[in-house]
């Protein structure tokens, strides 16, 4: 199965799921163990590949919780999902955290730090062998905006992921088994991810498959703003989101992280039936 999906034939969907209260675009929806449980079901029955279950708030600004809290709030849900046979990633920066949800079910660890937050993390994927998602990450939510400053965007990312990908490797953790992310709206300006959204052949030149949440994300409000420059609310950005879905996968993203499950999989479907050639992996 882990294989399967780090060899994809169509390209990977991963549902989000949220159990905070206070994620920018799902914050409070899914605190609930039955709601919670209800969404993952839903959206592995919607398409997605694989269910990404988060405890901890990373929007700009949001103030950490501790390891005891994320822990409470992701376990219940893994475990019951894995009953259901949702497959399951788990979106945490704690290896102590990827470690229990690890153990209670999940199969992949989605690290927004790419490593840098927890120096066991590393220790911990390379002795489970699970894939490992290495998100481009500069520092935690409440400084990020301070860390969106770069002379080449593109460049640095690059260059930034690539020393993620050769500490995990140095660290035990196969190649083969990483997959790496730009951040798109971590330390990075609206210009900053379009820069990233058009120049991402370059973050696949560097050999790993390429994830991209770019789902409801502010710089997408900003530029569906009003008349008046009010930004677009966040429910309101799916059409947008799609079609962020459809520019990823069609320019060889592995996946996408989405909220809405069933929009990006039936746009991906038309853009598959239209003729676009296969993944070659
Ligand atoms: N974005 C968020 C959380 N986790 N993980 C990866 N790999 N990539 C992302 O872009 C990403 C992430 C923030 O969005 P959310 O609050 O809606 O989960």
């Amino acid at each position: 199965m882990v294989l399967d999906l780090l060899r994809p034939v169509d390209p990977v969907v991963m549902g989000v799921l949220n159990v905070t209260p206070d994620s920018f675009s799902d914050g409070g929806r899914y605190a609930s163990l039955d709601a919670a449980v209800a969404h993952g079901v839903e959206m592995y029955a919607q398409g997605a590949n694989i269910v990404d279950i988060g405890g901890e708030s990373t929007r700009p600004g949001a103030d950490r919780v501790d390891a005891a809290t994320e822990r409470a709030r992701v376990l219940p849900v893994i475990r019951e999902l894995a009953a259901a046979g949702v497959p399951m990633s788990i979106d945490t920066t704690r290896a102590a955290v990827a470690d229990a949800a690890l153990s209670a079910g999940a199969t992949v660890v989605n690290d927004v730090s790419g490593g840098l937050a927890d120096p066991e993390m590393a220790r911990v994927v390379a002795a489970a062998g699970c894939p490992w998602v290495l998100m481009h990450w500069r520092g935690h939510s409440a400084r990020m905006r301070d860390l969106a400053a770069y002379h080449d965007v593109v460049k640095e990312v690059c260059a930034e992921l690539r020393d993620r990908i050769d500490d995990a490797v140095a660290a035990g953790v196969a190649a083969e088994k990483i997959v790496v992310d730009p951040g798109l709206g971590f330390a990075k300006t609206p210009e900053h991810n379009w820069l990233l959204t058009i120049h991402l052949d370059q973050v696949i030149a560097l050999g790993h498959p390429v994830l991209i949440g770019a789902s409801r994300k502010s710089y997408l409000g900003t530029l569906l703003a009003d008349r008046d420059g009010t930004p677009r609310p966040v429910d309101e950005r799916e059409a947008a989101t799609l079609a962020t879905s459809v520019l990823a996968v069609a320019a060889g993203a592995w996946g996408v992280r989405v909220h809405d499950v069933r929009s990006s999989v039936d746009a991906i479907k038309v853009w598959r039936a239209s003729g676009s050639p296969r993944l070659a992996r």
